[in-house]
Parts: C-alpha cells; structure tokens; sequence
C-alpha cells in the first residue's frame, strides 16, 4: 500500500478560511487526497491523538484548542507523504517556521499558552495508521 498520512486543518485554520489553501498545497505537492471531512473533535478522539503530550503544559490548553471548533480531516496518500507534508508544514513554532511552509506563511504567535499552527501532520508510519483510525474509523 502507498503510504498515507493524517492531516488535520486545525480550528485557527479552519475559522481562517485557510482550508482551501492547505488542500491546494497538499495537491499542488502531487499527494492524492483519498479521505476528506469536516468535524468537530470528541475528548475522547484528542486523548488517544495527543496521548504523547499528556502531562505537558501545553496539553490542556491543546485539548481546549482542538475542541474550540470544527476541524477538517484530510487522509492524503503517496510515498514519503509523512515527511513531505510535514516539510510542507514546517516546524511547530509559526513564529520562526519557514517562509514558504504553512506555518510560515499563514501561521503566527497569539500570545497564547497553546501555539496556534493550523495544521496537524503524522509523524511516522505508525502514528499514520493509528491516527487515521482514530478520526476516519
Ligand atoms: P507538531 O504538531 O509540530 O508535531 P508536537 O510536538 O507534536 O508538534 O505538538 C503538538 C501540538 O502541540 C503542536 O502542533 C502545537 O499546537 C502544540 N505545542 C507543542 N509544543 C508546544 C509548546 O511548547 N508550547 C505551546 N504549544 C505547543
Ligand atoms: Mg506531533
């Protein structure tokens, strides 16, 4: 099977209007967009997607973050998709991200004890499959 990654457009993404923009950089890349739905995000969902930062400062404001409004999920297929996207998506702190990434380009600090970076990007192979699981069943 190709290898496949979940993306998620996060609610600061989202409520920006930025979600066309995301998918437009994801296909423009070449990657094929196979799954592709908008939802709002259960505690339960985000316990099992975050369970790697649990304990963290940053977890509780995360969680209240990710449930503060819709999100889309985007399943997106092709080989090395896991670390394209997230070169795509550059590195987590929008302030300092790339320019020409999506954190660099559309993302910025808000003063926040969450940093609000619109996207959301598998890690890994494993995370991959246990992800998509989690938001698309
Ligand atoms: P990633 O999304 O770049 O993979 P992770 O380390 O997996 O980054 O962290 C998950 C999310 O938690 C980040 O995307 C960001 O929204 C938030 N986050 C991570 N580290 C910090 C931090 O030090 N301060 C505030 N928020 C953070
Ligand atoms: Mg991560």
């Amino acid at each position: 099977m190709t290898e496949r990654t979940l993306i998620l457009v996060k609610p600061d993404g989202v409520a920006r209007g930025l979600t066309g923009e995301i998918l437009r950089r994801v296909e423009a890349k070449g990657y094929r967009v196979t799954a592709l739905s908008q939802m709002q995000a259960t505690q339960e969902q985000l316990a099992a997607h975050y369970a790697e930062h649990e304990g963290k400062p940053f977890y509780a404001p995360l969680v209240d973050f990710m449930l503060s409004g819709p999100i889309v999920g985007i399943v997106a297929e092709g080989d090395r998709v896991i670390e394209g996207f997230r070169a795509l998506a550059g590195s987590t702190e929008p302030t300092t991200a790339s320019p020409g990434t999506i954190r660099g380009d559309l993302g910025r600090d808000w003063g926040e004890k969450v940093q609000k970076n619109l996207v959301h990007g598998s890690d890994s192979v494993e995370s991959a499959e246990r992800e998509i699981g989690i938001w698309f069943g």
